[in-house]
Order: C-alpha cells, then sequence, then structure tokens
C-alpha cells in the first residue's frame, strides 16, 4: 500500500518543528500557467530538528532560495509526490519558494481553480498544499501579505485576506493588487478571488466603534439577489455583539458567490467564499427555506470569525471545537431570528434523518475522530451536527449565563492560539467550577446511545444502552441530560426531577426515578426539545400517544408524539407486507386491511385534536409531516427498502384521505398576501404547502386534484410553486410533467433556479427515471464538473429516489457507481458525499445488501480511485 493510504491518528499529534511566522506570497494569474513566489520567514520550534517538511501536492516547482543562496536538488532539499524536504540546521531563515500551478485543469476545486471566468481558492482543510509549499497544518499561524498580478482587465476584482494596501497599473498593463492581513492565520484561511462581479456595499458601525465596509460580490446582473445575504450580515454581526460580546475586528468583510463550490460556503478570515445558493435570493427565485439557509449560513462563516479564526483548531481531529461550536451558535441565531420551535424539528430532522445513520454505518465515528486517511470525509453530520447538539447539552448543563461565563474564559485564555477540544471544555469548566469529566466521554465515543424507559409501579426506570460500533467495541456510559415529565391521567404535566427543573441526568447504566401515586398510571413526556442525542425505546400505547399529544404543553413534545405515531403505524404497515409477501396467495392488498378499527381511528384522533385545538400554523404543519424513509430505515434491521416505501406509501395515502376535510379547510382559509419573508407568513406557506400535498394526493385518488394545482400559475413566489410541484410530482399525476416544462420555461437561464428543477426530476416516482436522468445529464444547463448539478441530480436520486435507487434488480444502484467511477475522477469530495447512501448495505436484507456489495467491490477496484472513496469502500467492504 502507498504511504498515502495510510490513516493518521490523533494520538500522534506532534508539535511542528518548524514554524512560520510570515507569508509574502505573490501570483502572476493566468488559467494554464499561474506563478507562485511564496517568501517565508522560518523559525525552528523543536531543537535539533533539521529538516523542515513541505506540503506540497501537484505542484511545479521551479526553484528554491534559502537565504538569498539558490538551493539545490539532493544537496539542500529532495522532492516528493507529496512535498519538499529543506535541509534546515539553522533557528531562522527566509526562504524563497517558486512554483507554478495549472488553475484551469483544477477540477477538484480544492487549492486554486479557474472556472466560469473567474480565479478561486478554497483552502480547508489541506488545499493550501495545492498552491505553494507549505507547513500545512492549522497549528501554524502566519501573518500573510498576498500580491495578485493579473494581465486581464476584464477581471474588475482582485481579493484576498484583510486590507488592500496597494491597486496599481503597471507599465506593461497588467494589474498589481496587494493585500495584508494583520491577524495571523492558518493557511486554511488563505483566500483569492479574481473575477468579474457585481458588488453590493454597506456597513456596520461595531460596538468597539470600528466601522466596517461590508461588500458582497455576486456574478452580474444578479445585484437585486444580494440583498437578503447582506441583512442577514449584519443580522449577525449584532447578534454576536449581543449574545456573546463579541465585535468584527476588520475594517473590510468580504463575501463572494461563486457557482462552483464543493461545500456551502467557507470561512476565509475577512474574504468568505460561498455557494451562490447561499447567497441569492428573490421572492420570485428562492423559497422561504433558501432565505432561511442564506441567513444561517452567512451568520455561520461570520460566527466562525471568533470561533474558529480567532481560535483555530491545533489539529483536524479537533474540526468539532470550530464546527460542533459555530454550528450551536447559528442554530441559536436562527432561533432568534425565526421560529425556535421550527429550528429546533429541522436541527432534529437532521439527527434523526443523517446522524443517527452515519453513526450505525461504516463511518460511524465520534465528534473528534481517532483516525483519518482522508480529512474530507469528516466534514460529516456528526462533526457538526452531533458537535452542536453535544454543545448544546452543555449550554443546557451549565445554564445559558454558566455557558456565556465558560465562552468569555475560553477566548480570554486562547484568543490567537490553535487548541483542542479539551481546551474548551476545561473553560467550560473552569468558568463554572464543574466537573465535566464524564460528559467528556460525548467527545470520544462513537455511536447513539438508547434510552429504555420503563414505568414500574411507583417508579421510572432508565437504562442506556451504547452497542458497539465498526470504530469502537467498548463503550461507556454517558453522561444524558434527559427532559422529561409526567402526564397524569386528566392530562396534568408534572416535573418529576424537581432539582433539575425537570432535565434528569442519566449518568450510570440505570437508574429510578420515584414516582407520587397521582403519576403512577400516568403518560411519560420523555426528551423534550430533544435535550439530548440519543434514541428512546418507551413502549407506548397508540392512546397514550395520543394523550401525549393533546396535552403535552411543549409544541416540540406534541410533534415527537404524532412523529412516533406514525413511524408505529408505518411499522405496522411493513409488518404486515411482511406478512403477505410470505404468503403469495393472499389478495390481501388493500390498505384498509392493513390497519384495524382501533389503529385508523388513532389517526382520526389525530385529526379531530388538530382541528380543535388552536395550534400556530408551523405546528400544524409540522404535526402533518410524517417522518421521511430515511429517518425510518433507521430503526429497521435486514431493511427491505421497497416494502418500507410502500408502507410509507400507505400510510400518506391513509392520512391524507382523514386528514381531507381538515387541509381543505385550511387551504380555504389562507388569506393570500404578496409575499413578504416574514415569520407568520412563513408559518402560513408552510401550512400551505404540506395541505396542498396531501390534498392533491387525496383527490388524486379519485381521478381530481389537477384544478388545485392552477395555483401554479397565480403564485407570486417560489415557495408556492414549488410546494405546488411537489405535490403533482407525489399525486403522479401527469399535470407534473407539463408544469416542469413551464418551469424550465421560466427559470432556464438560472442556474441556481434549475437545481430546483434538477431534484424535482430525480426524485420523480416512475419507471423509466434512469433513461430520464440520461436525458437530463445532456441538459445544456447540467455539467459533471459543476457540484451543485451533481447534488441536484444524482445526488437527489441516490439519497431521496427510494423507489429509482432501491429498484430491485439493482439497476439504481449500478447507475450511481457507473457515476461514481466518472465523478471520481473529476471531483473526489464530491463523489465520497454521493456515495453516501450505499455505505447503508448492512442493513439492509441480503437481496438488497449483496446487488449494493457487489456494485461497491466493482468501484473498489477502480485505477486511481481516491483517497476519499477508498477509505469509505474499505470500511464498508471490511
Ligand atoms: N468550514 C466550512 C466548510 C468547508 C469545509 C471544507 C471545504 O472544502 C473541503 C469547504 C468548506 C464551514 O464550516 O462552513
Ligand atoms: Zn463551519
Amino acid at each position: 500500500m502507498s504511504s498515502i493510504l495510510v490513516a493518521k491518528r490523533r494520538d500522534d499529534y506532534r508539535p511542528s518543528d518548524f514554524f512560520i511566522d510570515t507569508v509574502d506570497i505573490s501570483f502572476i494569474l493566468s488559467p494554464e500557467n499561474t506563478e507562485v513566489c511564496n517568501i517565508m520567514e522560518v523559525t525552528r520550534n523543536i531543537s535539533g530538528c533539521d529538516i523542515l517538511k513541505l506540503d506540497g501536492e501537484q505542484l511545479n516547482f521551479v526553484s528554491l532560495m534559502i537565504n538569498g543562496r539558490l538551493a539545490k536538488e539532493n544537496i539542500d532539499y529532495t522532492l516528493h509526490e507529496n512535498g519538499l524536504d529543506i535541509n534546515l540546521d539553522v533557528d531562522h531563515a527566509t526562504l524563497e519558494i517558486k512554483n507554478t500551478i495549472s488553475p484551469i485543469n483544477n477540477t477538484s476545486l480544492e487549492g486554486l481553480y479557474y472556472v466560469s471566468g473567474a480565479y478561486c481558492t478554497q483552502c480547508e482543510a489541506e488545499g493550501f498544499r495545492k498552491i505553494t509549499y507549505f507547513l500545512d497544518r492549522p497549528d501554524v499561524l502566519s501573518k500573510y501579505r498576498v500580491t495578485i498580478i493579473c494581465d486581464r482587465p476584464e477581471l474588475t476584482y482582485l481579493l484576498s485576506n484583510g486590507n488592500k494596501l496597494e491597486d496599481t497599473l503597471l507599465e506593461d498593463g497588467r494589474r498589481k493588487v496587494v493585500w495584508e492581513d494583520p491577524h495571523r492565520k492558518p493557511a486554511y484561511l488563505f483566500a483569492l478571488v479574481a473575477g468579474h462581479f457585481d458588488r453590493l456595499e454597506d456597513s456596520f458601525t461595531t460596538s468597539e466603534g470600528r466601522e466596517v465596509l461590508l461588500e458582497v460580490f455576486v456574478d452580474s446582473g444578479r445585484l437585486h439577489q444580494a440583498g437578503h445575504a447582506m441583512s442577514s450580515l449584519k443580522k449577525a454581526m449584532k447578534w454576536d455583539e449581543d449574545t456573546f460580546g463579541l465585535a468584527y475586528d476588520l475594517d473590510r468583510y468580504m463575501i463572494v458567490a461563486v457557482d462552483f463550490f464543493n461545500m456551502g460556503a467557507m470561512e476565509n478570515k475577512g474574504l468568505n467564499v460561498f455557494n451562490s445558493k447561499f447567497v441569492l435570493a428573490e421572492p420570485k427565485s428562492a423559497t422561504d427555506e433558501d432565505y432561511f439557509n442564506i441567513e444561517s449560513i452567512i451568520a455561520h462563516e461570520y460566527f466562525h470569525n471568533w470561533t474558529g479564526n480567532r481560535v483555530t483548531c491545533r489539529d483536524w481531529f479537533q474540526l468539532s471545537l470550530k464546527e460542533g461550536l459555530t454550528v450551536f451558535r447559528d442554530q441559536r441565531f436562527s432561533e432568534d431570528m425565526s421560529s425556535a420551535l421550527g429550528c429546533r424539528i429541522k436541527q432534529v430532522k437532521v439527527m434523526r434523518e443523517h446522524q443517527f445513520a452515519e453513526d450505525a454505518g461504516p463511518m460511524s465515528h465520534p465528534i473528534r475522530p481517532d483516525e483519518v486517511l482522508e480529512m474530507n470525509n469528516f466534514y460529516t453530520v456528526t462533526v457538526y451536527d452531533k458537535g452542536a447538539e453535544v454543545i448544546r447539552m452543555l449550554h443546557t448543563l451549565l445554564t445559558p449565563a454558566g455557558f456565556r461565563r465558560g465562552m468569555d474564559l475560553y477566548f480570554a485564555r486562547h484568543d490567537g492560539q490553535a487548541v483542542t477540544c479539551d481546551d474548551f471544555v476545561q473553560a467550560m469548566e473552569d468558568a463554572n467550577d464543574a466537573n465535566l469529566s464524564q460528559f467528556k466521554l460525548w467527545y470520544s465515543q462513537s455511536g447513539t446511545p438508547e434510552v429504555k424507559l420503563a414505568l414500574e409501579q411507583n417508579q421510572l426506570r432508565l437504562t442506556q444502552t451504547n452497542k458497539p460500533t465498526p470504530d469502537q467495541a467498548v463503550k461507556q456510559a454517558l453522561y444524558i441530560p434527559i427532559k422529561l415529565s409526567m402526564l397524569d391521567e386528566k392530562g396534568l404535566e408534572h416535573t418529576v426531577d424537581e432539582e433539575h427543573l425537570g432535565t434528569f441526568v442519566l449518568s450510570q447504566e440505570a437508574a429510578t426515578i420515584s414516582l407520587p401515586e397521582r403519576l403512577q398510571h400516568g403518560v411519560p413526556v420523555i426528551l423534550t426539545d430533544f435535550s439530548a442525542p440519543v434514541k428512546i425505546d418507551y413502549q407506548y400505547t397508540l392512546d397514550e400517544i395520543l394523550h401525549v399529544l393533546r396535552f403535552a404543553q411543549s409544541h416540540y413534545a406534541k410533534w415527537d408524539a404524532s412523529q412516533m405515531l406514525y413511524s408505529r403505524l408505518i411499522r405496522l404497515a411493513y409488518d404486515s407486507n411482511e406478512d403477505n409477501d410470505n404468503d403469495n396467495n393472499s389478495d390481501n392488498n388493500n390498505d384498509n386491511n392493513k390497519y384495524n378499527a382501533g389503529q385508523i381511528q388513532s389517526l382520526t384522533n389525530l385529526i379531530e385534536y388538530l382541528e380543535q385545538a388552536t395550534l400556530p400554523d408551523d405546528v400544524v404543519a409540522q404535526i402533518l409531516c410524517i417522518p421521511s424513509f430515511e429517518t425510518l430505515a433507521i430503526e429497521y434491521t435486514q431493511l427491505n427498502p421497497s416494502r418500507l416505501q410502500s408502507a410509507h406509501q400507505e400510510l400518506t395515502l391513509l392520512l391524507a384521505r382523514t386528514a381531507k376535510d381538515c387541509c381543505e379547510r385550511r387551504l380555504k382559509e389562507q388569506r393570500v398576501l404578496p409575499y413578504r419573508y416574514e415569520q407568520s407568513e412563513v408559518n402560513r406557506r408552510t401550512l400551505f404547502a404540506v395541505c396542498i400535498r396531501l390534498h392533491v394526493l387525496a383527490l388524486s385518488q379519485e381521478g381530481k386534484g389537477n384544478d388545485l394545482l392552477s395555483a401554479y400559475a397565480q403564485a407570486d413566489n417560489m415557495t408556492d410553486k414549488l410546494a405546488l410541484l411537489k405535490a403533482a410530482q407525489q399525486a403522479d399525476i401527469n399535470a407534473f410533467d407539463a408544469l416542469m416544462i413551464d418551469f424550465e420555461e421560466e427559470f432556464g437561464h438560472d442556474a441556481v433556479v434549475m437545481d430546483k428543477w434538477f431534484a424535482l426530476h430525480a426524485t420523480a416516482p416512475r419507471d423509466d427515471i434512469l433513461s430520464r436522468l440520461d436525458l437530463l445529464q445532456a441538459h445544456s444547463q447540467y455539467s459533471v464538473k459543476n457540484p451543485n448539478k451533481v447534488r441536484a441530480l444524482i445526488g437527489s436520486f441516490a439519497f431521496y429516489n427510494t423507489q429509482g435507487f432501491h429498484a430491485a434488480d439493482g439497476s439504481g444502484y449500478k447507475y450511481v457507481v457507473d457515476f461514481l467511477m466518472k465523478l471520481d475522477a473529476i471531483n473526489p469530495q464530491v463523489a465520497s458525499r454521493i456515495i453516501t447512501p450505499l455505505l447503508q448495505m448492512n442493513r439492509y436484507e441480503s437481496t438488497y445488501k449483496s446487488l449494493i456489495e457487489s456494485q461497491l467491490s466493482r468501484l473498489f477496484t477502480q485505477k486511481n480511485l481516491s483517497k476519499d472513496l477508498f477509505e469509505k469502500l474499505s470500511k464498508t467492504l471490511a
């Protein structure tokens, strides 16, 4: 095995032998051959070390000068596939390294790339080594001066981090711009962008009196779509001052929107680069969800300026130090800006739909991983979202005021440093005089804990189980805060843990809580607000679930009860389908036979409750949503996906029929106003989307429903249009195709909007889906080199087209693997994300499992397989 295929381990961390104090780096830009000259002051950190080992990948080395003297190969330095080793037996030296790179041929979108007429960089995690030779690790902090020279006057903006020092036209007609960043930073926060953009300008005065110039750069002609991003930025700046006392620290904050980007956005110091889908918005082309995501991602990148940039990670195993914390911060911001309940439900859905699956699969890892082959594989829902849940538990346990004290101490101690998750927890402990030693297991232990509850006569018994995962055989009991209450028979709610204000901490394998007599026949309300990232096992009867739905005070608990009810009913249908599959003679195929009268009644009761309770629109909408296929799938072993898909569909139809009058009335009550992105209107449109979907489905069963879709033409906004398109797609009526043609006519010119169109096509349940995908890949707006297109088309198919992807003949799996074989050579990072659904292979029934396995084995033997796919495949096929 080649040396680059050896994983790195967290325990092997060693401080760097050398530091790089200053970087003076110049670029002479050209798409084919950019010249890079990198002058560095280096200092020895570990005495006795006499070789400076610089990282470097896909670089053309030109020359090295050491203290002004031209160095000689094999005497002063050696070059190898992954870098440059320089013999350096001195405490200080000035190095000047020249190399060239080819941005136009860089399809990985990591390092410096040139696409659609603009240059752009992406250096996190280890992309700077594709620009120049460097100590490409986050604990090497340097001051940067950047010179950009360009001979193309049409590139109006030549941008980098920090302050602009110089902008001159050289005698030969080339333009030269010089930037300097006064803050020391790791190489992963370096950025350079050069292109022709339209610019939106604004300003913000910080609480410290600093006047900050704010700039949003977008493709020409899109300025009118940049306003929401700008106002989101100002809200985020104010919120961080008010909530954490954190103010911005440069005179300029730039955001550039680009169409080709591997992820959502990147927090480069003073120069954020964004996927254009998370910047551009106008009512006509962006949904409420887009508006929400833009606000939250703009905030996320801004918040990184303190949690990530001012205090950064010592090594990449500590990624959750900045990501878990920053996700938690952006979540709190969104909760304050919009609906706290809606936000929490979204967050919980991400955990249950994606993170639980990751934790149960071959890539299971703790939020602070121990072993990594390709760092890009660890930008995961575990590190980000479970990481945020861990921070949220600290916030709950220490109280908001205690958490703030911990944050203050963290910054006081570590501003300007590269630190570890332990340093963060230590600050929380010291500021609160708390002992978090058991809590820290959340950082090192992978897997989803299961908490079982049993109501035994006069007590509640709680037991936690932490099953082994592929990466860790032995587990310990975790420190789990469980928000818990009891409803008595009349529906009155009582806390059971007075001492901790309703949050019981389960810190042993098992514990009991004694109950007063009046609660001994009560119903528990468990894990309200998802107070810990765990699964709950409690054998509610259907009536008990309805009791929680009716009487729990928390809207979150009501929603969670509805989800339990749906899951339970789907399980019943799934099991009954299994019996039918095993009994071919049975003609027991109509869904009324799947459920007995009591079960059907439970759904009727749910709708009746919704009709008489006065719940806010968004709560009703959430309660009317059945858990996704992916959320349900995690609850099954030996899963037959097509059987689950049918059970899911059967319950959806039953719900649509049961809720028919309810939906009709709510649709009639809607008072449609011109589009405004404000919470009450968002809630109204959310309810519209859910009701129209169910209602069109119910009517389509009676051969009707098309007239409802005529609202498409009148909708003045993308949110409603998309709701109608999804309704048409689900009901499988011909109107879907017609609406999609209209949509393409109207938005065919808009790359960001067309991603929605590709995704709708890719998720349509139709028998000819694979030939459709072929046609769509030939569409003029599609490009395999553009990650947004690939995610919209192939990603949506693999993640969300259950019927097509899990086709019984394995054709869906083969289609995706054929595609990955092509994509891996172009963009391994994106390939490595699209493969995710296939990694769940071991959870499927043997026929499906072996179909997936044979496809993955075929992919594994592919020549020049990337490290990204190698790591995932070797774990899955192990
Ligand atoms: N730090 C960014 C996410 C990001 C990570 C890696 C990237 O390229 C491999 C790009 C962006 C964030 O958390 O927003
Ligand atoms: Zn982040």
